[in-house]
């Protein structure tokens, strides 16, 4: 019967194509040559599209835990509240006086900027403290923040930014906020943005320069950097924010860059298999042999992570890649000093360097947040040395007069977390050790790293609250320090926000659900098996 079956449709098709055949005989040449063109079209566009090997389409991910997570016990929720105040402290007053300018001075009451963000008012606060309003429950400063955005946010602007400081402060923050409230115009802007710094991917290697001309599109290298290099933790840092941006757009483009340059990374020869931080755009060689898990490397090492993280751990390649580069980083960066404390130093010149940055401390929420999915089932170890980093880096902040940690800390001959010189004593309001103790607080639940939160916020309010807002100070080690007068976009996404979760429930934000980009603004996780547009509660 089958057989008959099969028999009657080869039959059947036969007689098709025979139709089809004396049909096309029919036709004039001209009709028949303008029909191939037409198939050779399609098949040009089908290349295409397996060329750039588009993300499958997508509805929006469920987003669960954005509950207020207030906490039952009121002593938490007193100073959760603290931490809402000096919030509303900083916005208002750069609300007052420094509005629309990226950042403010706290003392002066004017307006401040910075190379990283070009010559022009791009509101960086504003963008970067969005999210942190609105999980904080600030609802009319959030709308306030909305509106500014909808009608200044210009991109059209010829002014030279750092790719990777708009990255993960515009970009990251307008999709956090967009993710988090709905509202479309964060959408629109992000890609608008996003569509402004592709061109700093127009190198030879397309590995992009570390700054763009946002109306000209030309791209440049700092000077500083080795031998006109670009720098790993920027160029490492923007694969979570271009993979949200084509699981938006339904564009490939971003994706494709950021593939292009892990691709590219995976081929090279790591000396002792660590990563330098430089990387010449040009030539695709590295420049000088340094490494570091604080400034210039820290967040490649985090993107890595948190791209299997945000794939819902589908993206198995970036794990990989993870886990081999903290391999060698524990084997050749990380020690323990004379006193016992764990520290991670930096390799220069084919030694390491006894000193750690402040910077590097956000190490220890790495480790942690890593340590499930570890290879050779090691959770255990990773979350030990979470601890152990979170421990030294209170250290860090303890062997202060104002209990606020240095910009760097040497263990160095009986010196021990303690900065020596003069330009490394500075604290500019940095979130990363408060990062630590948010995750292993998640991780762990130990009483102490609320408590050590606690110090850090009470520290913060005392030396670096002025009546304008909040400035960093540049000697933490002195009774009567001087302000640096500037209120840094990061204090409000970051230090702050850190704070308000570490003093709430974990439904608020669950690490099953969001990952956070490194100036702490929460993507969703791509769930792709479990995903839906509506219905979720939780969503709005
Ligand atoms: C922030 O912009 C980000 O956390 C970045 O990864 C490192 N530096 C600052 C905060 O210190």
């Amino acid at each position: 019967e089958e057989e008959e079956r099969l028999r009657n449709k080869i039959r059947a098709d036969h007689e098709k194509a025979l139709e089809e055949a004396k049909e096309k005989l029919k036709k004039s040449r001209d009709e028949i040559q303008a029909e191939i063109q037409t198939e050779k079209n399609k098949v040009v566009q089908e290349l295409k599209k397996k060329d750039s090997k588009p993300l499958p389409p997508v509805p929006l991910p469920n987003l669960i835990g954005i509950n207020s997570g207030e906490p039952a016990d009121p002593d938490i929720r007193e100073k959760r509240n603290k931490v809402k105040e000096m919030m509303k402290h900083a916005w208002d007053n750069y609300r007052q006086y420094g509005w629309g300018h990226n950042e403010l001075k706290p003392i002066a009451r004017k307006g401040h900027s910075t190379n990283i963000f070009g010559n022009s008012q791009m509101g960086a606060t504003i963008v970067d403290a969005l999210d942190t309003l609105y999980i904080m429950g600030l609802h009319d400063e959030f709308r306030e923040g909305q509106e500014w955005i909808d009608k200044n946010l210009d991109f059209s602007v010829n002014s030279e930014v750092s790719v990777f400081e708009v990255n993960i402060r515009f970009i990251g923050g307008l999709l956090a906020a967009y993710y988090l409230s709905g509202q479309e115009v964060f959408k629109i802007k992000a890609v608008q943005l996003a569509g402004k710094l592709l061109p700093a991917f127009n190198t030879p290697t397309g590995i992009p320069w570390a700054m763009v001309n946002l109306k000209s599109g030309v791209g440049r290298n700092w000077g500083w950097a080795s031998a006109g290099s670009s720098i790993l933790a920027e160029f490492g840092t923007l694969h979570m924010e271009f993979v949200h941006l084509s699981y938006l757009t339904g564009d490939p483009v971003y994706y494709n860059k950021v593939m292009h340059i892990r691709k590219l990374l995976q081929k090279m020869d790591r000396p002792n298999g660590l990563y330098p931080n430089y990387l010449n755009p040009r030539t695709g060689r590295w420049g000088q042999h340094h490494t570091s898990v604080g400034g210039l490397g820290d967040s490649f090492y985090e993107y890595l992570l948190k791209a299997w993280l945000m794939s819902d751990k589908m993206d198995t390649e970036a794990r990989k890649m993870y886990d081999d580069a903290i391999e060698a980083i524990e084997k050749h960066l990380i020690r323990k000093s004379n006193g016992g404390l764990t520290f991670i130093g930096e390799w220069k010149n084919g030694h390491l360097e006894r000193k750690m940055g402040h910077l590097t401390c956000f190490a220890g929420g790495m480790f942690a947040l890593g340590a499930d999915g570890s290879r050779d089932d090691k959770a255990g170890h990773y979350l030990q040395l979470g601890a152990e980093i979170a421990h030294t880096c209170h250290e860090s902040y303890d062997r202060t007069t104002l209990k606020l940690g240095p910009e760097a800390f040497k263990f160095d001959g009986g010196v021990e977390a303690v900065a020596v010189r003069q330009n490394e004593k500075y604290y500019i309001l940095r979130p990363e050790v408060i990062e630590t103790y948010w995750y292993m607080w998640r991780f762990t639940h130990d009483p102490k790293y609320r408590q050590w939160g606690w110090e850090a916020t009470q520290a913060i309010d005392k030396y670096c609250r002025v009546s304008g807002g909040f400035s960093g100070v540049k000697d933490v080690y002195s009774s009567s320090p001087t302000y640096d007068d500037v209120q840094q976009s990061f204090f409000l996404a970051e230090t702050l926000k850190y704070l308000y979760l570490l003093f709430s429930n974990d439904d608020l934000l669950p690490l099953d659900n969001w990952v956070f980009n490194t100036e702490a603004h929460p993507l969703p996780v791509l769930h792709l098996a479990n995903t839906t547009l509506s219905g979720n509660p939780a969503y709005r």
